[in-house]
């Protein structure tokens, strides 16, 4: 399978988030791209890097005035005191309910706050480089499929689906995912999935496609009343409009087993085979695995080897974006495992194929919930 990581998520390296009042260390760091990206070498995958432009689909998944206040946001900042170059911005102030998000405010803080969902998003001089070349990776991915590729795995950060069509959020600035299902559908197909692992609900994705029924949209996560993203993610979000019955949480308690995990996994492979989609985008976030310092479910090593090759067995085109996953030392292993597992899957497939005894699983494109 092809690796698309790209050079640039270097640049975003945020030396601090802010905890319960604090500085801590950043989760979500240049080491994680890095380890996975040396384990793929290692083992022999071939890595490329970006070769399409994502401007126009980033226009298309985003509002325009998010995107002017991302690209400008770091000048911005430093020309409210050139001291700034040494800090990192934090929103101060948020327009919850009864406040108004149509106007943009002039003052710095005041916009940050408007276009952030948390105070957990550390922004830098090379945030927008990083999080476009990670946009421009979902992209080529797109073009990939579309010129013949099985699967393609964007090895790219910052991650994306806590992003919506306006803000950012969760370590997420550009919607990656959302970039690739929507260059799929710019690319000519006309239905298509996006099944999201991460242990955090996609709550970005969830909100860009929900009244849209072109993208289906499948999230297994830890529930929402106890983890972040904390509101949204809930099991009664099926859609709206057009989009009713196109969305599919399946919530977990925290803590859950890796049986209870593909239980739901089976459940979500159900619902994106009845979709009857052209392609399938998996949001890959790693931070389901026993020893992710920031989640609580309990999947092994070995558990992402099975997870790719359930996948497999849907029997459609993927495009992997890489999104949470916090424990760097086991990440490379745990994305390859993915990789690998669907590698093995699709190859016995190729071979019944040519011997002339596969069947391809049944699609049924179905309007309803399941
Ligand atoms: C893409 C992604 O996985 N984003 C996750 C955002 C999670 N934000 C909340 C982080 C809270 C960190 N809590 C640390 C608890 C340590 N005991
Ligand atoms: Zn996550």
């Amino acid at each position: 399978m092809i690796a698309i990581t790209s050079p640039q998520h270097r640049s975003h390296a945020p030396a601090f988030e802010i905890f319960r009042g604090n500085r801590v260390a950043c989760h979500e760091t240049p080491a994680r791209a890095d380890a996975i990206e040396n384990q793929l070498a290692l083992c022999g995958h071939t890595v490329t890097t970006a070769h399409v432009d994502s401007r126009e689909v980033l226009r298309q998944v985003h509002s325009e005035r998010y995107l002017r206040f991302l690209v400008h946001a770091w000048r911005d900042w430093i020309a409210l005191d050139p001291a700034n170059a040494d800090l990192q911005p934090f929103p101060a102030v948020w327009p919850v309910r009864t406040l108004r998000s149509d106007i943009e405010p002039q003052n710095f803080t005041a916009r940050l706050g408007l276009y952030s969902m948390d105070n957990g998003c550390a922004l830098v001089e090379g945030t927008w480089a990083a999080a476009k070349a990670a946009a421009d990776a979902a992209a080529s991915a797109a073009a990939l499929l579309r010129q013949g590729e099985r699967a393609v795995f964007c090895c790219t950060r910052p991650p994306g689906h806590h992003a919506g069509a306006d803000f950012m959020g969760g370590y997420c600035f550009l919607n990656n995912a959302a970039v690739a299902a929507q260059a799929l559908l710019g690319g000519g197909l006309a239905r298509v999935a996006l099944l999201d692992v991460d242990y955090h609900h996609g709550n970005g994705t969830q909100s860009i496609f929900y009244h849209r029924s072109d993208v289906l949209f499948v999230s297994i996560h830890g529930d929402p009343l106890t983890e972040y993203p904390f509101y949204l993610g809930h099991s009664d979000e099926c859609g709206a409009g057009e989009g009713d019955g196109f969305n599919l949480n399946l919530p977990l308690p925290a803590g859950s087993s890796a049986s209870a995990w593909f239980a739901a996994l089976e459940t979500a492979c159900q619902r994106v085979a009845a979709h009857g989609a052209q392609a399938l985008v998996v949001s890959l976030g790693l931070d389901t695995f026993a020893q992710d310092p920031i989640s609580t479910f309990l999947l092994q090593s070995k558990d992402f080897t099975r997870l790719g090759q359930r996948l497999a067995g849907l029997y459609l085109p993927v495009i992997f974006v890489l999104e949470g996953g916090y424990a760097a030392a086991e990440l490379g292993v745990n994305a390859v495992n993915v990789i690998e597992g669907f590698e093995q899957v699709w190859l016995q497939q190729e071979a019944q194929r040519l011997a002339g005894n596969f069947v391809q699983p049944t699609k049924q494109p179905s309007g309803g919930a399941v």
